[in-house]
């Protein structure tokens, strides 16, 4: 059985074979690791673009995460060997890589560490994983036990591989001095302008402990011998390791602790691993973390976990979602606002939609997000594709390739933001352009965003896609210039409304009649153009095909043509229930809505390379949660409250094992996507990617906040609109919002109409206004 415990704020999961890959991740400024349940890791760091220390012995990309990350037995993990020395009975915790079916096992993520134990022979091991703040080092608590009523001899045996580090030079050896194996490298470069850049790189990686190793080994083949890593040569027969070295062989960091311990005795002992530039910043680190103080320093991380708590807690009658939405979901959400996923360049759409979560957390970090980014605006009014956040940070990968959408985020984070603080100062902060020496206000950045989107539309009244819009891999629609993105289109229309809400508060009439009247004549020509029935298609090539449409074989039909539609207000009330048949037949699935469908199994060359990803993977057609989230958006606009919880609800995997089983994964964050292709790839439909940067934690963090839960800012205080699901007769939620603590009851009523009760007295409307911060309210809202 796998299931929350501690309230919540630990999972547990019980069984190696049920979710082999399922994993949890940690992460600091710095750096961050993933770890899964069996052992294997992957480890980033930043120098400041990010890199890895330990690697895989060929192929992947070093820079960026990959879904469905596939293990095998040489793959970067942390894997403790345990030897009972007198019988040469050995296993490996946590559980690769020997395999041996041990007497109990128990995977534990939590909020700031990861831990595991693993049972076999009488011997008990646990190692529970941590990081500290600010820097670059897993830190490995282990302790063994001896469960059995004689004196033990055991080994414990770390076996961190670094795998082929570089082509060039690479190597290892133990330091008596710095009681660590250190391997070092050079990063492989050919230009002679990379050596200057990468010569400050951090090319040595090290794992290092608070007690002296009896032996070890640095080179991985002397280790595993034939016997291979289930069963390494060096290990067998009782031997012990040889203290060896590496010079151009693929380095290990490999220690032998040989521990005698009395019945019931345990000893513990603390690891460090991770890169380094030299040897002096290993011997520091070990200064500053075995001076005594490293709890206080794991504390300090947990503290830096905490302070990302969201901003409301509540009480339903589903637990599983609770212990989500309690825990996991502001981490994660935390983590991408904190981190800005470890990059330099964001993607502008991913920066403000990460900075929209923040909004809930820490609001300040929101608005300085959003003055970085509009401080690199084109004064067209044009966004860039990635936002710097150094000096030396460029515009790297995708960000090289136009795309169309970006101005799209700025007025839902703004309103997020302004929402949740009411803080309209902001939008008279000066702020300069990035391509001129011009200082405007914010409202006139904005303004001008809207203004540049109103304008990329073509003869129809559609939005240009260039090469792709908030599909990044969409690169062929329009790379001629002519393709345009229904989408976008919708998008665009509804951005323009939402920032016409804005101009009427800032008395600026004249121009929220041009955008709402701009909105109209938009909306108009998605229906002119991209109904195709029962639906609306995705776009028009640049060849004025229209795509997404019931006469495609392959990509009838796209969620997001719809969900946008829907929250531009474009479709009639007949069109929308046709659209509602049309998801529900071709898109739904158990594991939530897809993207589209079919997939495509071919490429389309008037599309782009979406169709060349595996069909029911990432945007070929899988249920890409944040696509999905649109869709809840939307329904909730709509009042479709059942539906949208349908959907949200999907994307937290469990509770139960067949579920966990299916997807691969534990309910401790939204993967970016579940597999689709549900009716061509039905096997593998709801395997989860994996990966956990993803938009979706932030629209579903505010989604639940905002509409499920009903408690919306606005400009007069905290409206309170409740879309709770029907089965539900009651709830319960604490909102911190503007200073004050809003304890809030819901009862369902018989009653159609909505009574808000705070402090005992019924109110008039449903916003509770003068919000007087360090107060308390006593909300009851029959609904
Ligand atoms: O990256 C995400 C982007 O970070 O894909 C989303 C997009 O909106 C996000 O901004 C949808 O396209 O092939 C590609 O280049 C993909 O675009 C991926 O890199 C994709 C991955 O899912 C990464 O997590």
């Amino acid at each position: 059985m796998s299931q929350f415990i501690e309230d919540g704020a630990k999972y547990l999961l019980d069984n190696p074979d049920i979710a082999p890959n399922s994993a949890a991740y940690l992460w600091n400024k710095k750096m961050m690791v993933q770890v899964s349940c069996r052992g294997y890791a992957v480890g980033q760091f930043m120098q400041p673009e990010p890199a890895k220390y330990a690697h895989i012995p060929s192929l992947a990309a070093k820079s960026f995460m990959q879904p469905e990350q596939p293990y095998f037995s040489h793959h970067p993990g942390r894997f403790f060997y345990v030897r009972d020395d007198e019988t040469g009975e050995m296993f490996s915790a946590p559980y690769e890589p020997m395999k041996v079916k041990l007497d109990d096992f128990k995977f534990i993520p939590g909020l700031s560490d990861v831990t595991w134990v693993a049972q076999k022979f009488g011997i008990e091991i646990t190692i529970r994983l941590t990081l500290v703040n600010d820097e670059v080092a897993e830190v490995y608590q282990v302790s063994v036990k001896n469960l059995s009523n004689k004196p033990r001899k055991i080994s414990l045996i770390p076996y961190f591989p670094v795998g082929y580090s570089s082509w060039m030079n690479m190597g290892g050896d133990f330091d008596k001095e710095l009681n660590a194996v250190v391997c070092t490298c050079i990063s492989p470069y050919q230009k002679v302008e990379d050596h200057f850049k990468q010569k400050h790189f951090k090319d040595i990686t090290y794992l290092t402990a608070d007690r002296t190793p009896n032996s070890y080994e640095v080179a991985l083949q002397k280790f595993e011998g034939d016997g291979g890593l289930h069963n390494p040569s060096a290990l067998q027969d009782k031997q012990n390791l040889t203290n060896g070295n590496a010079l151009y062989e693929m380095p290990a960091c490999i220690m032998q602790f040989e521990l005698e311990l009395a019945s019931n005795q345990q000893e513990d002992t603390t690891l460090l691993f991770g890169p380094a530039f030299d040897k002096a910043e290993i011997k520091n680190l070990k200064a500053k973390l075995f001076d005594g103080s490293l709890n206080d320093k794991i504390h300090d991380y947990e503290d830096y976990i905490h302070s990302g708590n969201g901003c409301f807690d509540i009480h339903t009658p589903d637990d599983q979602l609770n212990n989500f939405v309690n825990n996991w979901l502001p981490r994660q959400v935390f983590y991408h606002g904190d981190s800005n996923r470890l990059s330099t360049d964001p993607q502008t759409r991913n920066y403000l939609q990460d900075a929209m979560g923040m909004a809930y957390i820490k609001p300040d970090s929101t608005r300085a997000s959003i003055l970085h980014a509009l401080s690199q605006q084109e004064s067209s009014g044009a966004m860039p594709d990635g936002i710097l956040l150094t000096d030396e940070a460029e515009l790297k990968y995708i960000n090289q390739i136009p795309h169309t959408d970006h101005p799209v985020w700025l007025t839902i984070v703004i309103e997020a933001y302004l929402n949740e603080t009411a803080d309209w100062a902001i939008l008279d902060e000066q702020v300069k352009w990035g391509d001129s020496d011009e200082i405007t206000s914010v409202y006139d950045h904005l303004s001008r965003a809207m203004q540049f989107l109103i304008k990329e539309r073509d003869h129809r009244g559609l939005n240009y896609i260039a090469q792709g819009d908030w599909c990044d891999p969409m690169n062929m629609v329009g790379y001629k210039g002519k393709g345009v993105s229904g989408w976008l289109t919708e998008a665009v229309s509804f951005a323009i409304q939402k920032w016409a809400k804005v101009c009427v508060i800032k008395n600026d009439q004249t121009q929220a009649d041009q955008l709402n009247q701009t909105a109209q004549e938009i909306n108009k020509c998605i229906n002119n153009e991209l109904w195709d029935g029962n639906w609306y298609g995705r776009g028009i090539t640049d060849d004025g095909v229209i795509f997404g449409v019931n006469a495609d074989k392959e990509g009838k039909i796209f969620l997001n043509a719809q969900s946008w539609a829907l929250m531009c207000g474009a479709p009639s009330d007949d069109q929308k229930q046709k659209m509602f048949n049309a998801i529900d037949e071709q898109l739904n699935t158990p594991y939530g809505v897809m993207m589209y469908a079919p997939a495509y199994t071919a490429m389309r060359d008037d599309v782009g390379r979406v169709t060349q990803k595996w069909p029911g993977s990432a945007e070929n057609g899988s249920v890409y949660n944040h696509a999905a989230a649109f869709y809840a958006s939307s329904l909730y606009q709509l009042n479709e409250s059942d539906k949208a919880f349908d959907v949200l609800r999907k994307m937290i995997s469990g509770p139960n094992d067949a579920d966990i089983k299916q997807r691969g994964q534990l309910p401790v964050y939204i993967p970016n996507y579940y597999r689709g292709a549900y009716y061509q790839f039905p096997r593998t439909a709801g395997r989860s990617s994996h990966l956990f940067n993803t938009g979706t934690a932030a629209w579903f963090y505010r989604l639940t906040c905002e509409e499920m839960m009903g408690l919306k800012g606005c400009p007069e205080g905290l409206n309170i609109q409740p879309k709770l699901p029907s089965q539900w007769q009651e709830a319960h939620c604490t909102r911190e919002f503007r200073g004050a603590i809003f304890n809030v009851r819901y009862i369902k009523s018989d009653n159609d109409a909505l009574r808000v009760d705070v402090n005992a007295e019924t109110i008039t409307d449903s916003i509770i206004r003068d919000i007087k911060a360090n107060t308390t309210y006593d909300v009851v809202v029959y609904f």
